[in-house]
């Protein structure tokens, strides 16, 4: 036991300035006498640092003695982004440390965007986990994150005249101060290698190759908590022994150090690509070293604390352990821990399997099918042979139970089996191997888990009703409007008389009896332009381009797909181009001036995703260089969207596009960080957009296009050559055609939205077909913009209306509904 520490905290300015003074001479990083902005960041965050390590250690000391059912999230992606203003600010000491390094010459603001922003995620994904943590520590409960820990996150996104160009993102280039190395916290992972029978016919896996699993830890504080969670990234090392000195003192440096940087791979970069081979079993090595180091932590702590209670039993283990499962990526953990309680612990199958499927729960966050993890036998069976004979068992087991109890299904059985056993192409379907062994599958916005009550699961829903449930999503209010947005926190913070909401979101319902008030909408109009203009400033920053923050902001940042489509935003630009061309000047002054900004990253191998981002530099290239039309409209791409630039974006937006084509975003959560902050949606009906609708009013949501019910019908007539494109769709294409935006060849592109039916062509996602209602819902926004009166009152509404996309309530609804956990508050 290390005995305590009797240092008081410093709590003024004075003290904490010497505090971070004395970080910037005894843990030095860089030269001495030196106390530029870098410099001063790394000492304030250690500073900070010091403090959380504090509230940790009681944390993990409270959870220890009180023993209480903890919660594991296990996820392959975190985008936690920045954390120093996030730590400031839940810790609450935001004056002091802003006036402790005044006193040392410097601005907070200025200080926190030194931080290079941690984007260990590809997008909604990953940065719901993060909003996940922020939840369980603000709301004190059990439950850690687990993670790997990236040497490169999401890649560097730059444009250049070719388009989209990526490189890696060295996040951890001079260390990361919020993560502590823990070396006594180290576990082997094996791969490959074979089953061993032994006489008593237990079976052993041997062989292959063992890597360690090294554990670095990141603090999570709650707001206005004491309560510090972990998030714990798993890094992957080779020991001394692997490094062959007989190899390397006989010239053969590459293959002394073959297993060093065998192991290295592991952990090197975030979502390698997998279309080779050697890239799928990268990523399987990724997602089997998450579950292998994550599960046998999680038994150690069971034992841990289980030591000196007296006797206990393995059937106990669900009564103090809940595991979630994000997506399907950390599958692998349900064979996993069947291995572990089978092979290391001596349970037989029956135990075993009552105790995994006790345990973990499934979230499922996607319905398309290409993002359905399916792996090949033949690399699982190489890679990990244990693991297949158990997915093989459980396959084995769950047929046989359709077969003796649902006769009905027996037609059903290839496809709601594990292992599809197809010559032609055997595949392993992890989503299936979730619903059959998890206790819990939940979709994440209401909508996302009727269709999979109602399409993908059915069958299974017909086998156990009871397991499926809806969990919308959530945002945490502290990082997307507290802290991002001051301006309007405060003003909210001042009709409300009080700052409850920021842990209370549904308290932002008072805001209604104000949306008419002149007084209040005047302020609500001077916060929201402070944040249009510190926008402002930014674009001009990064891209050249100035734009004008009277016109409306209009913003689409998210991953680049054609599901999303920005294909459908970037056309309904270029028609208003057109249009405005051909307007006479005493008509454009009638017109409601726009910015339209994109951001978001496209995957380095989707070329289509590639083009559309090109086409929109492309278009912004020709407008924002129109004298003509340019007080009018401007088309911006932002570049290298992460969360950092979305706390710069999201406030200073007015109007928000969140049009993907009905039934295939899951849920979204941006749509949730903007109607937050008083952003006007227009969007279709998917995903949360539909329950963002209910909660902030129908009349205060643009809305448009075919329904998720309609969409097969469509995609049908579509494909018997009933489809008659709306003219306005097809002048918008004949425009880029007569290379209104330049030479490059836009034709594959174009003519994925034409033809009835075939690979990349026949508009599998609808955009001719929702492009007329799109452009009628664009000309309501423009006449709602012009009545200022009625645009700030539906603004007000928004964020009065967003009460229940907090991630504490999603995250209360998890812990009550799934995880079967309570509070644990450290005294
Ligand atoms: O649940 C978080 C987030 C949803 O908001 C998005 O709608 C959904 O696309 C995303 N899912 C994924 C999984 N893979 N794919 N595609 O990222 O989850």
């Amino acid at each position: 036991k290390i005995p305590a520490v009797a240092q008081p905290l410093a709590e003024e300015p004075a003290e904490i300035a010497s505090n971070i003074s004395y970080h910037a001479q005894f843990s030095p990083h860089f030269s001495p006498f030196k106390f530029e902005p870098e410099q001063a960041y790394y000492a304030t965050a250690e500073s900070v640092r010091d403090r959380l390590v504090q509230q940790w250690n009681e944390t993990y000391r409270h959870f220890h003695k009180v023993d209480p059912k903890q919660t594991y999230y296990l996820s392959m992606e975190y985008l936690q982004g920045r954390a120093l203003t996030n730590a400031i600010g839940n810790l609450n000491i935001q004056d002091a440390y802003g006036d402790a390094l005044k006193k040392l010459g410097h601005e907070l603001e200025e200080i926190a965007e030194q931080e290079k922003d941690a984007a260990l995620g590809n997008g909604g994904l990953g940065r719901l986990a993060s909003c996940f943590l922020d939840s369980m520590a603000t709301l004190n409960l059990p439950a850690w994150g687990y993670g790997l820990r990236y040497k490169y996150g999401l890649f560097k996104q730059r444009i250049t005249k070719e388009g989209q160009v990526e490189s890696a993102e060295d996040w951890l280039e001079k260390f990361s101060p919020w993560e502590v190395v823990r070396h006594d916290i180290v576990y082997p992972v094996r791969f490959f290698g074979h089953v061993d029978v032994t006489p008593d016919g237990s079976r052993k896996w041997v062989g292959g190759e063992v890597v360690q699993a090294l554990a670095y830890d990141v603090p999570i504080p709650g707001y206005k908590t004491k309560n510090t969670i972990s998030l714990r990234l798993w890094e992957a090392k080779a020991c001394a022994e692997d490094f062959n000195l007989f190899q390397f003192n006989d010239g053969q440096y590459e293959a002394a150090a073959q297993l060093h940087s065998q192991a290295q791979q592991i952990c090197a970069v975030l979502y390698p690509g997998d279309a080779t081979e050697n890239g799928k079993l990268l990523r399987l090595k990724q997602q089997f070293f998450l579950c292998s180091a994550s599960l046998q932590d999680i038994i150690f702590r069971f034992k841990e604390r289980k030591l000196g209670k007296g006797s206990w039993q393995w059937s106990e283990f669900p009564s103090k352990v809940a595991v979630q499962l994000n997506d399907t990526h950390p599958t692998l953990s349900i064979p996993e821990l069947m291995r572990l309680l089978m092979d290391h612990e001596g349970l037989g199958w029956d135990e075993a399997w009552d105790v995994t499927t006790r345990t973990i729960a499934y979230t499922n966050h996607t319905v398309l099918p290409e993002a359905l993890e399916k792996w090949s036998p033949a690399v699982m069976w190489k890679l990990l042979p244990r693991h297949m004979e158990i997915i093989e068992e459980i396959d084995k087991r769950f047929i046989a139970m359709i077969r003796k109890t649902r006769t009905d299904l027996e037609s059903k059985l290839s496809g709601i089996c594990i292992v599809d056993d197809n010559p032609q192409k055997p595949v392993v379907r992890m989503a299936n191997l979730c619903v059959v062994s998890a206790h819990t599958v939940n979709g994440v916005a209401q909508l996302h888990s009727d269709i999979l009550k109602s399409e993908l699961f059915a069958d299974y829903v017909s086998i156990w009703p009871k397991k499926f449930q809806n969990k919308t999503n959530g945002i945490t209010p502290r990082r997307w409007l507290r802290f991002c947005s001051p301006e309007l926190s405060s003003i909210i913070t001042k009709r409300l008389r009080s700052e409850q909401w920021v842990t209370k979101l549904d308290l932002l319902a008072g805001l209604q009896q104000f949306a008419n008030d002149a007084d209040f909408q005047d302020e609500w109009f001077a916060a929201k332009m402070a944040n249009k203009q510190r926008l402002a400033q930014y674009i001009e920053r990064v891209t050249g381009e100035s734009i004008d923050p009277h016109s409306l902001f209009d913003i689409q940042v998210k991953r680049i797909h054609e599901y999303k489509r920005q294909l459908l935003n970037i056309l309904g630009a270029i028609y208003r181009y057109k249009k405005l061309k051909e307007m006479s000047a005493e008509e454009r002054k009638n017109t409601t001036p726009r910015t339209i900004m994109f951001g978001g990253k496209a995957f380095a191998t989707y070329t289509n995703a590639k083009r559309i981002v090109k086409l929109v530099n492309d278009v912004g290239a020709v407008v924002n260089n129109d004298p003509d039309i340019n007080r009018y409209l401007k088309v911006v791409f932002v570049p290298n969207y992460n969360v950092s630039v979305a706390e710069i974006l999201i406030p200073g937006s007015e109007l928000s596009q969140h049009i993907s084509t009905a039934g295939m975003e899951a849920s979204g959560t941006s749509n949730m960080k903007f109607a937050l902050n008083g952003c006007l949606i227009i969007g279709t009906l998917d995903g949360a957009n539909v329950e963002i609708r209910e909660e902030i009013g129908e009349e205060n949501f643009f809305l448009f296009g075919a329904t998720a019910d309609e969409v097969p019908r469509l995609r049908k007539k579509r494909e018997n050559g009933l489809f008659k494109p709306d003219p306005r769709f097809e002048e918008a294409k004949h425009f880029i055609r007569s290379g209104a935006f330049g030479s490059y060849d836009y034709n594959p592109l174009l003519e994925s939205l034409e033809g009835n039916t075939g690979y990349g062509r026949g508009d599998y996602f609808l955009v001719g077909h929702d492009f007329p209602s799109y452009m009628d819902a664009q000309a309501k926004v423009d006449e709602a913009y012009k009545d200022r009166k009625r645009w700030l009152k539906m603004s007000i509404l928004s964020t009065a209306g967003s009460g229940k996309f907090s991630s504490d309530r999603t995250i209360a609804q998890y812990a009550k509904e799934i995880w079967n956990i309570t509070g644990c508050p450290v005294p």
